[in-house]
């Protein structure tokens, strides 16, 4: 969808915006279930880039500490408490620029997957940059979806980040899709942006194809010691109008309200929930900070009535369109 149609959207009135935005979801989503994902940081801290908002860059003077890659047995024990709490989706992390097939971080990674994947939850992880034969290896090890965020505009970006650039993200979305695995895709609100940098994002992602299979949507946790610990907080009706946009302009992608629910309120998430979220992050911790309480959300859910949705590891990527170039790299 274009900048100028989905900003026509975001300018309705709240209302009016919200009503279109469920009659979308109602007509692509056969209930209204939430899907439960649980985070797991893989390789903490001692980034070389210079994401603005990040904790786990080591250019910033944070409370994260550098670990090595966790040990496989290690990842399968907090992969299996993840499916015991009911969680259908695992997302592994690693505080890496990216990953180089041959080396041994990347065959480590690999043989993790290889495990986690037979447990029979869906299988993401988020890397950093991959290159075509890294993209397929990961696809063939049982990966479900990658995750590589865009986090803002294409305007905005380098303002956050200097260390890569949007075309670097781009190319390895690419490389994702031409491997076959599904693409998860968002970004960050809070980094000093206006609406309209988050609406360039989501032109930018929904002109993807194919579209992509999940779209984050983050609020800034502003990390101590990082140079935005001190960004504003999100306007809550701002938030609930991109996701609503959001499930308009790409109406088979899970929405997911990801971090910053911890500050949001039971209302505020509600709203989110109505207006076309169908995804969390699930487990008391996100990758180096706080995530609501388990008991705490399936208190939520269970008030709201909202039920969970099944994992589906056979999840093919969606089918691109072979009249449009595979996404804007
Ligand atoms: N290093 C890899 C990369 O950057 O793609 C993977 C890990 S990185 C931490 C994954 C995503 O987490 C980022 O793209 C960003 O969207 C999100 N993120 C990181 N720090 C955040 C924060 N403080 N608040 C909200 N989202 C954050
Ligand atoms: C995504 O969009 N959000 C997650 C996941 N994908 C990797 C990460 C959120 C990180 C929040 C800050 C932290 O825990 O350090
Ligand atoms: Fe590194 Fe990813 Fe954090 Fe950027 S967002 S500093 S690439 S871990």
């Amino acid at each position: 969808m274009k900048f100028n149609e989905l900003k026509a959207l975001f300018e309705l009135p709240f209302f009016e915006l919200l009503k279109q935005a469920r009659t979308v979801h109602e007509a692509n989503w056969d209930n209204p279930d939430v899907q439960l994902c649980t985070l797991l940081s893989i390789k903490t801290g001692g980034c070389s880039e210079d994401c603005s908002y990040c904790s786990q860059s080591a250019r910033y003077n944070t409370e994260v500490e550098a670990e090595r890659l966790m040990e496989k047995r290690d990842v399968m024990e907090r992969a299996l408490a993840a499916k015991a709490t009911g969680s259908t989706r695992f997302c592994m992390g690693a505080a890496w620029k990216g990953v180089r097939g041959g080396t041994k971080r990347f065959e480590q990674v690999v043989e993790i997957i290889e495990d986690v994947a037979k447990l029979g939850m869906e299988v993401c992880v988020t890397l950093g940059e991959l290159g075509p034969e890294e993209a397929k290896r990961l696809k063939k090890a049982g990966v479900t979806a990658y995750n590589h965020n865009l986090d803002t505009s294409p305007e905005h970006y380098p303002n956050i980040v200097t260390t890569h650039t949007y075309e670097d993200r781009l190319r390895t979305i690419r490389n994702v899709q031409d491997a076959g695995m599904s693409v998860c895709c968002g970004g960050i609100l809070g980094l000093g942006e206006t609406n309209d940098d988050r609406l360039k994002m989501l032109e930018v992602i929904s002109e993807f194809n194919p579209q992509p299979e999940s779209l984050p949507i983050n609020s800034l946790m502003p990390m101590p010691g990082t140079p935005l610990e001190g960004a504003e907080p999100v306007d809550v009706f701002d938030l609930v109008r991109m996701i609503a946009v959001a499930r308009i302009a790409v109406p088979k992608a899970k929405v997911r309200l990801s971090a910053g629910r911890t500050r949001m309120s039971d209302e505020t998430q509600a709203l989110c929930f109505f207006a076309g979220a169908n995804s969390i992050f699930y487990g008391e911790k996100l990758l180096t900070t706080g995530n609501p309480a388990v008991e705490k959300d399936q208190a939520l859910l269970a008030k709201l009535g909202l039920g969970t949705l099944a994992p589906n590891q056979e999840l093919a990527a969606p089918a691109a369109d072979k009249e449009k170039p595979l996404c804007p790299a």
